[in-house]
């Protein structure tokens, strides 16, 4: 990547999912040395620390099938003013998460600077749900939705514009456990979809393929949001909502390492590490790890 400065945006953010720990895991990543794999690869890196996100017990959860929706509004906004203002200033955003719909804050910040953003999901999950299809009612199960201009206009309309993204630019890799709602928004709208059972026939290298020719083709930037609990909870079993049958540690990697060949990324994020989940921090090591395939870490 031409652009060697980058700026770690930490969220611990757990208001969007049911289980509490995810909170600690901008905290459990950089405690697994993610500033210092990034500056050991010659990237100029600035830590803009955490922002403040409420503790759900201090809090009403609201309507409950958007649980905590006022308050991760706000983080959302405060998440996509400080991306913005870290992209003005020529360095790469770097959000370390926290539960996944940090995503809604990440895309609204992003996409004001890219009118075509690619998206690279890397997910177990779809987070395609709104209100109306959610099983759980958890703002980690929409972000994507929101990103496509679905789901509760607070979230929607974050930044004054939507949607952020659009469904060509779109694809999903890794995923294993879809809702019905969700199923019907994928092929309503024509989302890209690889499914473990895809990933176990062509292969990650084709997949990666064809994946970065849909991000880049007709766009003007991509954002890489990578969930953990896309990974096999064998290699990741850190995460809220570990399902089997997974991406494996060097599949992931592989995907990393073309992405950075590729050279395409202008941000990226990684999320769902809940490091009392974990056993030895694995989860947020595997989460440094792969961070420094996709900035360019190699073997020869
Ligand atoms: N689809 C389910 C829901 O909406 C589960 C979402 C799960 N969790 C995540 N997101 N970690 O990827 O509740
Ligand atoms: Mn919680
Ligand atoms: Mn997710
Ligand atoms: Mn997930």
């Amino acid at each position: 990547m031409k652009n060697k400065k980058i700026t770690i945006i930490g969220v611990p953010m757990d208001l969007g999912a049911d289980r509490r720990g995810v909170d600690m895991g901008p905290s459990a990543i950089r405690y697994a040395s993610v500033k210092e794999k990034l500056t050991g690869l010659g990237w100029d890196v600035q830590d803009h620390g955490n922002l403040m996100v409420p503790t759900p017990e201090s809090y009403d959860v609201g309507e409950l099938q958007l649980k905590y929706l006022r308050e991760i509004t706000e983080v959302s906004k405060e998440l996509a003013s400080t991306i913005d203002k870290v992209v003005r200033t020529g360095r790469f955003p770097l959000i370390l998460g926290g539960d996944h719909s940090i995503a809604i804050g990440t895309i609204a910040g992003m996409a004001k600077h890219h009118k075509r953003m690619g998206v690279i999901w890397f997910d177990a999950h779809g987070d395609l749900n709104t209100a109306e299809t959610s099983p759980s009612g958890n703002i980690h199960g929409m972000p994507l939705a929101v990103g496509l201009g679905l789901g509760h206009p607070d979230l929607v309309n974050i930044g004054g514009f939507a949607p952020k993204i659009q469904p060509e630019n779109v694809v999903i890799i890794g995923a294993r456990q879809l809702d019905e709602g969700e199923r019907v928004l994928i092929r309503e709208r024509g989302i890209k979809v690889f499914t473990m059972h895809d990933i176990d026939r062509m292969g990650m290298g084709a997949v990666m393929e064809e994946s970065l020719k849909i991000v880049s083709e007709g766009t003007d930037g991509v954002h890489l949001s990578l969930d953990l609990d896309g990974l096999d909870p064998h290699d990741a079993p850190g995460v809220g909502t570990p399902v089997a049958g997974g991406i494996t540690y060097r599949e992931s990697h592989l995907a990393m390492e073309m992405l950075a060949e590729a050279d395409l990324l202008t941000s990226a994020e990684f999320v769902e590490v809940n490091p009392i989940l974990d056993h030895g921090n694995r989860t947020a090591k595997a989460a440094v790890a792969l961070i420094g395939s996709v900035f360019g870490e190699k073997v020869l």
